[in-house]
């Protein structure tokens, strides 16, 4: 008999959900969270401005009617002190804490066919059994620091985003050199140069960042989607994206250049990047629809730099709005005017090393008392194989996704019975909004445990031809679309070596919702189940 019905890996927005919603089932589980703290993503990423691109209206639980009622969000983006603060209150409310276990990484985990357990080990050091694993381990959580020779002997600190010291980091009057420019990056240069004697930003690529036009929300604001919001959860979950967001039902190619570029006006005004995507039909589909989004970005570049030169190479070129993730931010741009910020071009000129003075690149040495790597993740796959997963037979899932990942629905993947996956490739995950997805994972999860239960089953299995036929659909969608024509993290290509195979499915939120409610009705279908043992 296993220790436990059920062990979630992760206490972030997942595993803190999973607590609450397989508890309330009648399970016994227990959430192991490396961190000393909850919170996931927003435990780990707590450097200066770091902060949700989802609403904070959006970006919460729809679970309880009543939490949502009692929760004041104090501003439109919610930065990570309050997420932190909203999931702490969300533990306490529901009293989680006992089943969530800080201070235990999960190391290995090993399928036993014949318990039709997994024996899950910790570090450090103890290990349980249970009848099902929930991976709530985050897509960007595995973080990524460049193999950059020399980082040894640099004498000052080096820090990554995502490890950032709890304490903070003093940068008053230094210089420091900042790695890359992806929405970490360009949230963090903001405020680093706020203090900073000389703040370097080394950027390989630039990326289109959109105004957040973050602001507290009014009273009248809040009263207003507090009293809709049950409807208001309900669009978002038929929308695509997980938010809903007011196209203008027009294709971009087809309506006159002057229009088009009243609603950009209109959508730069208001802030936000999914209103971009989603202003006309043909923006994520159609390269010609998607440039003259990018047109009209890059004038609102060159409109904001003073110095042309450094405008231009702020203009992103070559790859799709949105094939990126876009960013956010209210003064990345305007940073650029003050004499303090340097841009370096490390397209030109790439970097080649550190010393211990500083960082060289091919055309220059920069002496610098500070290095902070905004250089992400390995994103979606890393924190899984992190993990020594070993399913039917022994075969692990590094070597089951040595190609790429496979899975049936983003939840489940062959030859690893008994195994979730919360916002998993396969999933829409990463490209919608994620609170939302996870309470949808978790949902149909804790009603398919409770089916195997009633039913007398012990194991469920996806096979490998519902597998197969859904990692074809997940890439035909994805194909049609310009979100594979950029060199990012979506598609792996972020890290050296690593399969590129774009695998989130984008066919939206709702029809994916739908998908998976028609397994579960019919059955489980495209899984094997097993009677218990
Ligand atoms: P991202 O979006 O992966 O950005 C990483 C940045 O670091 C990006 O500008 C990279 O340039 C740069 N980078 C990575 N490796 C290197 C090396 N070796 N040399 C120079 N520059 C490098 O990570 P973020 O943390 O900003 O954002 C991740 C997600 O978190 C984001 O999409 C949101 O969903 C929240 P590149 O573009 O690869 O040329």
């Amino acid at each position: 008999m296993a220790d436990l019905d059920v062990v979630v890996v992760g206490a972030g927005f997942t595993g803190i959900y999973a607590v609450h919603a397989l508890r309330s089932a009648g399970l016994t589980v227990r959430a192991f969270e490396a961190g000393e703290g909850i919170g996931g993503t927003w435990f780990w990423n707590c450097y200066p401005g770091a902060r949700c691109d989802v609403e904070s209206k959006d970006y919460s639980y729809a679970f309880s009617p009543e939490l949502e009622q009692e929760w004041s969000w104090s501003e439109r983006y919610p930065a990570q002190p309050e997420i932190l603060r909203y999931l702490h209150h969300v533990a306490d409310k529901f009293g989680l804490w006992p089943d969530l276990q800080l201070n235990t990484r999960v190391t290995a985990c090993a399928w036993d066919a014949d318990t039709s357990t997994w024996r899950v080990t910790t570090e450090p050091g103890a290990t349980v059994t249970a009848r099902f694993v929930v991976m709530g381990v985050g897509n960007l959580s595995q973080l990524h620091v460049p193999d950059l020779p020399g980082l040894d002997t640099f004498e000052g600190p080096w820090y990554h985003t995502s490890r950032w010291p709890k304490e903070g980091v003093d940068f008053s009057g230094q210089r420091v050199g900042l790695i890359g420019t992806g929405s970490t990056g360009i949230q963090i240069a903001p405020e680093i140069a706020a203090v900073a004697g000389h703040l370097y930003v080394f950027q390989r690529t630039a990326n289109f960042a959109v105004p957040n036009r973050n602001r507290p929300w009014q009273d009248a604001e809040e009263r207003a989607f507090k009293e809709s919001y049950r409807d208001y959860r309900q669009e978002a979950r038929q929308s695509i994206l997980g938010v809903p967001v007011n196209g203008t039902g027009k294709a971009a190619l087809e309506t006159p250049a002057d229009e088009r570029e009243q609603v950009y006006r209109e959508r730069w005004k208001a802030g936000g990047g999914m209103p971009f995507l989603g202003a006309f039909t043909d923006v994520l589909f159609v390269r010609e629809a998607n440039d003259t989004v990018a047109d009209f970005m890059r004038d609102r570049i060159r409109e904001t730099v003073a110095d042309p030169e450094v405008a231009e190479l702020l203009c992103p070129t070559g790859f799709p709005v949105g094939a990126k993730r876009l960013c956010q931010s209210d003064d990345y741009y305007a940073m650029f005017n003050s004499g303090h910020v340097t841009l370096v071009d490390i397209r030109s000129a790439p970097l080649e090393s550190a010393y211990p003075g500083g960082l060289k690149t091919a055309a220059d040495s920069y002496e610098l008392d500070a290095i902070v790597f905004a250089t992400g993740f390995d994103a979606i796959t890393g924190p899984l194989f992190a993990i020594d997963i070993r399913g039917a037979g022994g075969v692990t899932l590094r070597e089951a996704w040595a190609h790429g990942p496979r899975t049936y629905l983003g939840v489940a993947a062959a030859g690893f019975p008994n195994m979730f996956i919360v916002t998993g490739p396969g999933s829409p995950g990463v490209f919608s909004n994620m609170v939302l997805s996870i309470e949808q994972h978790v949902e149909w999860i804790r009603d398919c445990v409770a089916y195997l239960t009633s039913h007398g089953y012990g194991a469920v299995e996806a096979t490998t031809a519902a597998q197969d036929e859904w990692m074809e659909l997940v890439t035909g969608i994805a194909y049609a679309t310009v979100f594979p024509l950029a060199d990012s993290w979506y598609i792996g290509a972020n890290i050296p070596g690593k399969p590129r195979v774009f695998t989130s499915y984008l066919g939206g939120v709702a029809s994916y919702r739908e998908r998976c409610d028609a397994v579960a009705a019919a059955g489980y279908e495209g899984f094997t189940l097993a009677p218990a043992r």
